[in-house]
């Protein structure tokens, strides 16, 4: 019998995961919030997945938080800001040796989970696969992209990566995982924040030329005295080639203030300034930028943290 993957938080890279893993055969529970959301799940019926247009339902069992069973294998897809607390409810289910994946976005949250779960191997992933919700329970999967996971403690790659092939998740296991999500942490914060900020797509930040230029050289900086020179290299070329690829969508960030949702700003920006000031580092133009997008935060109404 293979082990269960235990999905928490059905949102929509969870429910993106859960859904093409139980396609496949997998084992996989769903860990909802609490009693309540349970039941509006099971009244729901299932998970629904929307690709190329088809809709397809999974009756995908779940639990809350409190069940009893023992987690083997746990797939942590919740937001940055919530994971540490999610994980640490968690805890006492967690057998030493228990593998737990993390899917979020920018850094600081990975570190945060593993120090809840001593007894556990932590694995950090960093997605380019897009999707989003159209409904409570419903998902629709909007980009197709790849998902690199890895291990800084210990290079092996785990016998389920299987399972992802199986199930049809593009991945590759990546020794370098802290490149890759300080690669992806400094694009992040070079786009993201400029269009919150000029309330733009990301093709506009083309007229901002210098803008991005000035943070992308303090990222530079940043990532080279944090022991990170392959996530440095040429930071300025890539950030340009994903402004003019992406040119006409919303960023992430965006997308959150548009609908007045809390943004990982804390495991983004504010990482980067944080891991700035621990290096006695000045970089003016970032700490800037992190006021300058609190602020705005704040005049919205949203959480700055
Ligand atoms: P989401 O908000 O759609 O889903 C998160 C889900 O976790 C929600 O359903 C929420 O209710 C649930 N949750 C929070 N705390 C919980 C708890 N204690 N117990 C149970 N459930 C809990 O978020 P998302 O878009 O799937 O993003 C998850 C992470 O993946 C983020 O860090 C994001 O940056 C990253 N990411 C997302 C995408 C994407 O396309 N959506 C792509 C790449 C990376
Ligand atoms: O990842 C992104 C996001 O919007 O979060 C891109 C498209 C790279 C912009 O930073």
């Amino acid at each position: 019998m293979s082990t269960t993957w235990h999905v928490l938080g059905a949102g929509s890279l969870g429910t993106l995961w859960a859904t093409r893993l139980a396609r496949s055969g997998a084992p996989v529970r769903l860990i909802l919030r609490d009693t309540a959301r349970l039941q509006a799940y099971e009244a729901a019926g299932g998970l629904t997945l929307v690709e190329h247009g088809e809709t397809q339902r999974f009756a995908v069992p779940a639990e809350t938080p409190e069940s009893i069973e023992p987690i083997s294998r746990l797939l942590v897809a919740c937001k940055a800001y919530d994971a540490e607390a999610a994980v640490a409810k968690l805890a006492p289910r967690l057998a030493p040796g228990t593998e737990v994946i993390l899917l979020q976005n920018g850094l600081g949250s990975q570190d945060a989970v593993a120090m809840q779960v001593p007894q556990a191997r932590c694995i950090f992933a960093s997605s380019t696969e897009g999707a989003f919700r159209d409904g409570d329970w419903r998902v629709v999967f909007a980009g197709h992209g790849f998902t690199w996971l890895g291990d800084t403690c210990h290079p092996v790659a785990p016998i389920w990566l299987e399972d992802l092939s199986t199930a049809g998740i593009p991945h590759e296991w990546n020794t370098e995982i802290l490149t890759r999500l300080w690669r992806k942490l400094a694009l992040n914060c070079a786009i993201n924040p400029l269009t919150v900020l000029h309330d733009c797509r990301n093709g506009v930040l083309q007229d901002h030329h210098c803008e991005v230029a000035t943070l992308c050289s303090e990222l530079t900086e940043l990532l080279e005295r944090c022991g990170q020179p392959a996530a440095a290299e040429n930071l300025l070329s890539e950030v340009e080639r994903v402004i003019h690829a992406t040119a006409a969508n919303y960023s992430s960030m965006h997308q959150d203030v548009t609908s007045q949702r809390r943004t990982e700003i804390s495991y983004l920006l504010g990482y980067a300034c944080k891991v700035a000031e621990r290096h006695q580092l000045t970089l003016p133009h970032l700490t800037q930028l992190q006021q300058r997008l609190i602020t705005r935060l704040h005049s919205l109404g949203l959480p700055s943290d």
